[in-house]
């Protein structure tokens, strides 16, 4: 299966980056801290070529913090600085400033051997939709200036905010890629709320996100919704019994069923569960497990220039 879509305002959107990327200094790569792999867009990695860039991981308050730390040192092994915040809370957004002036300093010495003092740092802010964006800025703005909203979509336009930390941060709309060669990708971005969900039946996330838990959190499935047996799509049905959500002749409404697994995954009530894996360090003893793992690394992270200064 690949799926294959692209909405105008993607491609309207790449020109757009591709032409902003001639005014900044730096580049806020966002990806989301529970799909790092899956949330990295490959066409990115293209257009921003040799731009300083920091990773950020948003949603770290709701991806398993152990997981989180070996993304941070998987990047770190491939020389790109990364760091995870809560873009919507505020946690981890202080190292943002320092880490982003470390990586412009070149550019600013230039400034200031031709006598420019003062010059706000441009920094691009991109990433696939819904991942935090408009609301990372808003933080570090200290103030509402981008629209944001628990949709993929929501910005529309590309719009210049100064901080008052010396930056000018310029937000983006959302951007995904054409085709998703691997169809795990489309499901852990539909999982996490990136795409809308015309686009993949909510019914199939819910089965692949339950699968997902039970080989990576199974405690957290049990918890949640108590003991389970058959297949994945047998749970959904015993999930939605549970709960009560019966469509006509007493049959149990799946679709309702899998809406809730979904918004509960979405809204955190699962606790912090985190989809991908990096694979492990070469000398690491941790196999790659979870769903994801080092297969959706290896299709994901296409940019041929990894491994440089990032
Ligand atoms: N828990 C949590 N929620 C977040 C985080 N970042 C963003 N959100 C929420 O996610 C939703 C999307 O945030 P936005 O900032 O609008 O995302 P965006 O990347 O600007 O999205 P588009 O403009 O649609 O591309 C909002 O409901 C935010 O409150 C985060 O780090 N943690
Ligand atoms: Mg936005």
């Amino acid at each position: 299966m690949t799926i294959q879509w692209y909405p105008g305002h993607m491609a309207r959107a790449r020109r757009q980056v591709a032409d902003a990327l001639r005014l900044v200094d730096a580049v806020l790569e966002l990806v989301d801290a529970r799909i790092p792999a899956a949330s990295r867009n490959p066409i990115l990695a293209e257009l921003i070529g040799q731009k300083p860039r920091l990773i950020v991981m948003t949603r770290e308050d709701m991806a398993d913090r152990g997981v989180t730390r070996e993304w941070i040192d998987y990047f770190a092994r491939r020389g790109q600085p990364a760091i995870a915040v809560d873009a919507r809370g505020g946690r981890g957004l202080s190292r943002l400033g320092p880490v982003v002036r470390e990586l412009a300093e070149p550019t600013v010495e230039k400034w200031n051997k031709r006598g420019i003092r003062n010059r706000a740092i441009r920094t691009l802010v991109l990433g696939i939709p819904n991942v935090g964006k408009s609301s990372l800025i808003n933080r570090l703005a200290g103030r509402s200036a981008a629209r944001t909203g628990d949709l993929p979509g929501v910005t529309r336009n590309q719009q210049w905010i100064r901080t008052t930390a010396g930056f000018e941060l310029l937000d983006t709309p959302g951007i995904l890629w054409p085709k998703f060669e691997d169809p795990e990708t489309g499901l852990l971005l539909a999982a996490t709320g990136a795409i809308k969900e015309e686009v993949l039946p909510l019914e199939e996330v819910a089965v692949f996100l339950l699968k997902t838990l039970w080989t990576s959190y199974p405690s957290a499935l049990v918890d949640r919704y108590g003991g389970l047996s058959g297949t994945p799509a047998e749970w959904l049905e015993q999930i939605g019994k549970a709960r009560g959500l019966l469509a006509g002749g007493g049959r149990v409404n799946i679709s309702a069923a899998a809406e809730l697994v979904c918004r509960e995954f979405r809204t955190g009530r699962l606790g912090r569960i985190s989809l991908q894996r990096p694979p492990a360090a070469p000398n690491g003893s941790r196999p790659a497990t979870g769903s994801g793992g080092e297969d959706a690394v290896r299709d994901q992270t296409v940019c041929p220039k990894e491994g440089g200064t990032g």
